[in-house]
């Protein structure tokens, strides 16, 4: 679906204003000086596209920006996630593999909304979505207890969620837009009641911890695969607490009882494999948020940079810079 596989565009978004906790914005810069541009680069073989600074989008966050409909931040979170999908949409339509650093999730709605539009207008298909994360973020401002919008971006990404006014995500169009039909989540584990709810009336695709458990992650990755079909365009949208603490305790949410790197990584290797992977997003990674001092925000960079679905090497997986190749 790409014009040019080779070509990675790169969006590094510090913005943290879809949830509460400050220091998720510093996240892209942790990634990037831990070699992660690097390693893309120069192990991997990709030419770099706006990989020259971390954008913190101040201008476009008010300095009062109450609550609307119970969602915090809407403003700036609504502006930012527009200027993000336009930056989005300007690699993808060059035909580059876009990877977006966050940043809260919330970013989604702007990555997606930018992929989606874009792929209609060159490849003229719709993308399918694969979200790997512990929580659903399909609550509606109505049914989100916290008012954090970085819990909501699938409900406006699908449209369960609207605002005709443009400073409240009115922005978002039917070309932004992808359908409950091509979205497919890895990894759930902390789904609120409102959520389960969205996801059976939808009859959403879910693979949940427990599917994980009873069927292995090489069998979940198969029906995810399968459930998509082949030949669309993938948006793989990766937020790091879906990896248990245990690798991963820098985050925002971090909820016990999830992946193990290893199977993240794999989610990873089988998306790349499929020749189909037009964007990722990674997300939710907190340098500030560290458990056991500085060691947790430094695994939690790792097990990030260690999240590429860019390459697979079946023959050598037992270090991260062995888990390369070249570009598809
Ligand atoms: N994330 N369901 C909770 C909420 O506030 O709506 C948690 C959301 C977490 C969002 O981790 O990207
Ligand atoms: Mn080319
Ligand atoms: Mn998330
Ligand atoms: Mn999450």
């Amino acid at each position: 679906f790409l014009s040019h596989p080779e070509e990675l565009g790169i969006v590094a978004v510090g913005f943290s204003g879809g949830q509460c906790k400050p220091g998720v914005d510093a996240a892209p810069s942790a990634l990037i000086e831990s070699g992660l541009l690097t390693q893309l680069r120069e192990e991997l073989g990709y030419k770099l596209y706006g990989d020259d600074q971390v954008h913190l989008y101040t201008d476009l966050v008010p300095k009062d920006d109450p609550p609307h409909r119970n969602m915090k931040n809407p403003r700036a979170v609504s502006s930012v996630t527009r200027r993000i999908a336009d930056q989005v949409y300007s690699h993808a339509k060059e035909g580059r593999l876009v990877l977006t650093l966050g940043g809260d999730h919330s970013i989604a709605i702007g990555t997606i909304g930018g992929t989606a539009k874009a792929i209609r207008e060159t490849v003229g298909q719709d993308i399918a979505v694969i979200w790997v994360d512990a929580h659903a973020d399909i609550n509606t401002p109505e049914t989100s207890g916290s008012g954090n919008i970085h819990g909501m971006p699938v409900s406006f990404l699908t449209g369960l969620a609207r605002e005709d006014n443009e400073d409240f995500f009115g922005w978002l169009k039917p070309e932004n837009r992808i359908s409950v039909k091509k979205l497919v989540y890895i990894g759930l584990r902390d789904v609120d009641a409102g959520e389960k709810r969205i996801l059976r009336e939808n009859g959403i695709k879910a693979f949940s911890m427990f599917d994980i458990d009873r069927h292995g992650i090489g069998r979940v990755m198969e029906m995810a695969l399968g459930h998509i079909g082949t030949d669309t365009p993938i948006h793989l949208s990766f937020d790091v607490d879906a990896l248990d603490p245990m690798w991963a305790p820098s985050t925002g949410t971090p909820v016990r009882g999830g992946l193990t790197l290893r199977e993240g990584d794999y989610i990873c290797e089988c998306v790349h494999e499929t020749g189909s992977l037009v964007a990722v997003d990674l997300v939710e990674v907190n340098p500030s948020l560290a458990p056991e001092s500085d060691i947790g925000a430094h695994e939690t960079v790792r097990a990030g940079c260690s999240l590429r679905p860019f390459s697979v090497d079946r023959e050598h997986t037992h270090t991260i810079s062995s888990v390369c190749g070249s570009p598809q």
